[in-house]
């Protein structure tokens, strides 16, 4: 049943629901029947703004998702692309480094080879070479003699003596042997003594002077190179001092049992006699003696 108050009133109510829903409103003029005839409930608007914003949120962010996954899909496959790519670089170092290694084995297995030709080589040259040393150490004899005493010198031990045939009081005989090179003759041994000895002529008193002196303090004998005496060949009785004598020589006599090993002498430094220089080795090669 139906009045025309309550179709009014319907009406009106409708209207209103439809005034309040807006998409409705521009869509037709004409009222729908059936909207008309089953009333809706009326909605209440939400958070979102009306029309079509929503849909054009969502598809924002579906393209904004669709953004994300697409970076996302990308950094995955250039990671896995790198990834590949270091592998790759990896696996073609250790290739490298196995050629390396081989090379290396090689090269020393070769250089190996070229020493053992070497000695090898070296063998047979020195065997090929072994027959003519003889000629090859005689060269040097006539390039380079042997150092050699002077004239008049005398070859003991590496060292050279000489016997003058003048005098000259004990001071003047090592002042000449200084100018040779050399000094008074130093005796430390029997066999230099005996060897000295045997180069003297005999005669009734031949005197001879040699390195020694106590001139700097009495009775304290040294040599010529400030060395102290130790032993000696003294005549028995000498030295003695007896007219201040402070230098030391040799005599020989036509006795014949005089020895060498006793046969030292002190005597005043100012006296005349022959003496005997000596000079080493190193020294005495090229210097001349004058007579
Ligand atoms: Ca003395
Ligand atoms: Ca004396």
């Amino acid at each position: 049943m139906s009045t025309p108050g309550g179709s009014l009133a319907c009406e009106g109510m409708y209207s209103k629901l439809i005034d309040d829903d807006g998409a409705y409103e521009n869509s037709t003029r004409e009222p729908d029947v059936r909207l008309r005839a089953h009333p809706v409930s009326p909605v209440r608007p939400g958070p979102w703004p009306r029309g079509p914003m929503p849909y054009r949120l969502a598809a924002a962010c579906l393209a904004a998702l669709c953004a994300v996954l697409l970076i996302s899909i990308i950094a995955v496959t250039a990671h896995y692309r790198n990834a590949a790519r270091g592998g790759g670089a990896a696996a073609q170092q250790q290739t490298q480094d196995a050629a390396v290694s081989s090379l290396s084995a090689t090269v020393t297995k070769l250089q190996e080879e070229k020493k053992q030709l070497q000695r090898e080589k070296d063998e047979l040259l020195g065997r090929l070479e072994a027959p003519r040393a003889p000629r090859a150490t005689a060269a040097p004899e006539v390039t380079a003699p042997p150092p050699r005493c002077p004239a008049d010198w005398h070859l003991f031990n590496g060292s050279c003596y000489f016997v003058s045939r003048t005098t000259r009081d004990w001071p003047e005989s090592q002042s000449f042997c200084q100018s040779q090179g050399g000094h008074l003759a130093i005796i430390l041994t029997a066999g230099e003594q005996t060897f000295l000895w045997d180069l003297l002529p005999r005669g009734h008193w031949r005197a001879f002077w040699f390195g020694i002196t106590d001139e700097h303090t009495e009775d304290q004998w040294r040599w010529v190179d400030g060395t102290p005496l130790v032993g000696g060949f003294w005549e028995a009785g000498e030295p003695n001092n007896h007219i201040d004598e402070d230098c030391g020589y040799i005599v020989k006599t036509q006795v014949l049992e005089r020895v060498a090993v006793r046969s030292w002498y002190d005597a005043p430094c100012s006296m005349y006699w022959p003496f005997i220089c000596e000079k080493e080795m190193a020294a005495a090669a090229g210097t001349a003696v004058p007579h």
